[in-house]
């Protein structure tokens, strides 16, 4: 038989050792009455005669029993009614600071999700700084309303107001247990943007142009100041960059690559977090569906990007393949349909995170046709007469790819999701000259997509005004 492991912490007073004292103290009181009674009838026999024997026990039973019986009947009532009145009133403070917690986390916006094994976190589990016991349940309750007593003494912050986020944490999922930042990990909202796309697409180069466009024009427009939330994804980052820039294409082979690309966006003052996890999923994921369960990040999505490597259009194809492989090109040009990968993406969806599949997908993806500097595509598709409406740019560029031969996914697309916009970018600007290849990265044309997907998701950070 299983018992219940002992809680970590000492339950408040008036909640758990109130009940047992007083338990315990009209006990006591009863055996004491129930000894005086004992005492009296035994001495009984004592007295000569029969009417001394019943006066003198009538009124030593008056005296020694019903007086303290009735005492004892009236104050028991009375201790039990104080010591619950007490409880109750612990109780709907406890209850009172609790929701008042979970309003504030709901109004903020925020969530807690494990970045390791990519559930929602409703617990964080956090750790006693003085005997590393951990405590799972630290939150306004029967053990406190702003602290809670460890057993071993020391007092632990239990609610939003108090340091409770600078104790140790861990995800509280069984197999996880793995180390959270409390601090940014329980007050700040998760952004989760996958990027879906086949090889070679220019989902890697769009990720880290996106992040520096994240750095260098969102985060400024909002008062935020970026940094990385682990050391894997700051060096994946610099070193792409610098790759990219270098040899104007990215990595193929890449040692260390962090599962979600992320980083953590704060105000001034601290009190607004924001992180964003760029997900790229590398294409063979979506050549077997199976392998998305194993893709923990698909369960939070708030956003998606969905490349377009304009290139694969049949007609582009046609026009540019010969040139693109006199420019040794064509091996950075996806051979794949990204039909086929949606699809995929969509089956894996329904087949392993509950995706209805009678209902189009409501999150928001932007649709982006890259690799725009090449050919000159960006005079076609971000032509001056439009000037900023991106309505009337969105249906611009969808209108070109349908042109290009790309009817077939624009419907596709339409048919699967309800909220997409169109766009077109070079997230990378090739450069060649005779000693080889560089590149820049813009980052800048990413700025608008970006600021749909956290507008169209409504992310808290477009809450901010300056
Ligand atoms: N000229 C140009 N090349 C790009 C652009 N985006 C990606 N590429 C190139 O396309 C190739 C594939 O890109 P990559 O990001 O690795 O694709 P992934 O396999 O989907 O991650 C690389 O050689 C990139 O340098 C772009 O905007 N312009
Ligand atoms: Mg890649
Ligand atoms: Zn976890
Ligand atoms: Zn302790």
């Amino acid at each position: 038989m299983s018992s219940t492991p002992t809680p970590p912490a000492i339950k408040h007073y008036w909640l758990g050792k109130a009940y047992r004292d007083m338990f315990a103290t009209s006990k006591e009181a009863h055996s004491l009455n129930v000894a005086a009674a004992k005492e009296l009838w035994d001495g009984i026999g004592e007295y000569d005669s029969l009417a001394m024997r019943g006066f003198d026990a009538l009124q030593a039973f008056a005296a020694l029993c019903v007086a303290p019986m009735i005492v004892w009947m009236i104050i028991v009532p009375i201790h039990f009614i104080i010591v619950c009145f007490v409880g109750m009133f612990i109780m709907t403070g406890y209850l009172c600071v609790s929701l008042a917690e979970k309003c504030y986390v709901a109004f903020h916006g925020w969530t807690t999700v494990c970045k390791y094994c990519g559930n929602r976190i409703h617990r964080v589990e956090y750790q006693c700084s003085s005997c590393s016991r951990w405590h799972g349940n630290l939150q306004p309750s029967s053990f406190g309303i702003l602290k809670h007593q460890c057993r071993c003494g020391q007092k632990l912050s239990c609610s939003f107001l108090g340091d409770r986020h600078n104790l140790r944490a861990r995800c509280p999922h069984e197999g996880c247990h793995k180390d959270l930042d409390a601090s940014v990990e329980t007050r700040s909202y998760t952004s989760v943007i996958c990027i879906i796309g086949p090889p070679s697409s220019g989902k890697t180069g769009f990720m880290i142009a996106a992040m520096q466009a994240m750095w260098s024009y969102i985060a400024p427009r909002f008062l935020l100041k970026g940094r990385f939330n682990d050391k894997m994804s700051e060096r994946f980052f610099q070193e792409e960059k610098k790759y990219i820039t270098q040899t104007g294409s990215t990595r193929k082979t890449i040692s260390e690559k962090p599962p979600a690309f992320n980083a953590v966006f704060e105000s001034a003052d601290g009190k607004f977090l924001q992180q964003v996890y760029f997900f790229d999923a590398a294409g063979e994921i979506f050549l077997t569906s199976d392998k998305l369960a194993a893709q923990y990040q698909f369960k939070n999505i708030t956003g998606g990007v969905i490349i377009v490597d304009p290139f694969s259009l049949p007609l582009l194809h046609e026009r540019y393949g010969d040139k693109l492989r006199e420019l040794n090109l064509d091996t950075r040009i996806t051979q794949e349909d990204l039909v086929d990968v949606v699809e995929r993406f969509i089956i894996g969806m329904q087949r392993h995170f509950g995706l209805d599949p009678n209902r189009r997908i409501k999150t928001p993806f932007a649709v982006i046709v890259t690799k725009t500097d090449l050919g000159k595509l960006h005079r076609l598709l971000r032509p001056e007469q439009l000037g900023g409406d991106p309505i009337a740019i969105s249906k611009h560029i969808r209108r070109y790819i349908d042109n290009w031969g790309g009817t077939g996914l624009t419907h596709f697309l339409e048919s699967k999701f309800e909220n997409i916009q169109y766009f077109a970018a070079s997230p990378i600007l090739l450069r060649r000259t005779k000693d080889g290849d560089t590149a820049q990265l813009k980052s800048g044309t990413l700025a608008s997509p970006l600021m749909w997907m956290l507008e169209t998701a409504r992310d808290p950070i477009m809450k901010r005004t300056r």
